[in-house]
């Protein structure tokens, strides 16, 4: 029995490995569900590539093994022992052995899912040395976004509604200004809200933060291809909850700093100014 359970956790795993191959057919589009989608969106940080291996490696083949494990046992019970076959039930009401067993495998079991676990929860919370620090800013029903290093550039990044969307755009998750950001730049975000609990949450960047008014909780981000990654608003937040969307534009650092300079250009945000070589003058 054991083998051919082997062979089905085998054939199931095999589905969930190809299901993320669907995404890649749009280079652009890079972060975004597809129909009849399996596990989760590509990775797009090492954080949800971790989150990855912990899923589909770790914990989805314990899982199918344990519950294959249960039905079949449920199965050659419900056959062996069924009233025809068994007609005078067995009096034992104990065995130790068993009883130590099916104590100590699960808290084992565990254990096992335990230390990877805190692992990867201190990875996602251990922020990195940062190149630059974006916060965001939960509205009902609306994103905000700084860019504090960049001069303070900001805007309001709103759902574009059904009827003024263009060809390609995919409704519900497109905004009218995008979260800008260069890729393979670790960035240090700082979350929270103006008025109800919010959540940013981005599923290929393995993010998922809670934005709480009077609070700030901060994450990190690092996306390694450039190309549009959607998220969306994942704490109930009122009526407007499904209509927040969130859009991450993520640029080479070239064009990041061309799109600096455009949005300081346009909000008329004095370029940066070397402080220390003016002091000299
Ligand atoms: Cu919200």
């Amino acid at each position: 029995m054991t083998r051919s359970l082997l062979i089905f956790a085998v054939a199931v795993l095999a589905l969930f490995a190809g299901a993320g191959d669907v995404l890649a057919q749009d280079a652009e589009v890079r972060g975004i569900s597809t129909d009849w989608q399996w596990g989760f969106q590509d990775a797009a940080s090492p954080i949800m590539v971790d989150i990855h291996w912990f899923y589909d490696w770790y914990l989805l083949p314990m899982m199918i093994i344990i519950s294959a494990f249960v039905a079949g046992l449920m199965g050659y019970i419900f056959i062996k022992f069924r009233r025809s076959a068994n007609p005078k039930p067995s009096r034992n009401t104990n065995n130790t052995l068993l009883e130590v067993l099916w104590t100590g495998v699960p808290i084992l079991i565990l254990i096992g899912i335990v230390i990877p676990s805190l692992r990867l929860l201190y990875f996602e919370e251990i922020v990195p040395e940062a190149d630059m620090t974006v916060v965001a800013t939960g509205n009902q029903w609306f994103w905000s976004y700084e860019y504090p290093d960049q001069g303070g550039i900001e805007f309001d990044s709103f759902l574009v509604p059904e009827d003024e969307l263009e060809a390609g755009q995919p409704r519900l998750l497109t905004t009218d200004t995008q979260v800008v950001l260069p890729a393979g730049k670790v960035i240090h975000f700082l979350v929270t809200s103006s008025d109800v609990i919010h959540s940013w949450a981005l599923p290929a960047g393995g993010i998922k933060t809670d934005a709480v008014p009077g609070r700030v909780n901060d994450f990190w981000l690092e996306i390694s291809d450039p190309g549009i990654y959607y998220g969306q608003c994942s704490e109930l937040c009122g009526v407007d909850h499904g209509y927040m969307p969130i859009m991450v534009d993520v640029r080479s650092p070239e064009d990041f700093d061309l799109w600096v300079a455009d949005q300081q250009a346009a909000l008329g945000i004095e370029p940066e100014v070397d402080l220390a070589s003016t002091a000299q003058d």
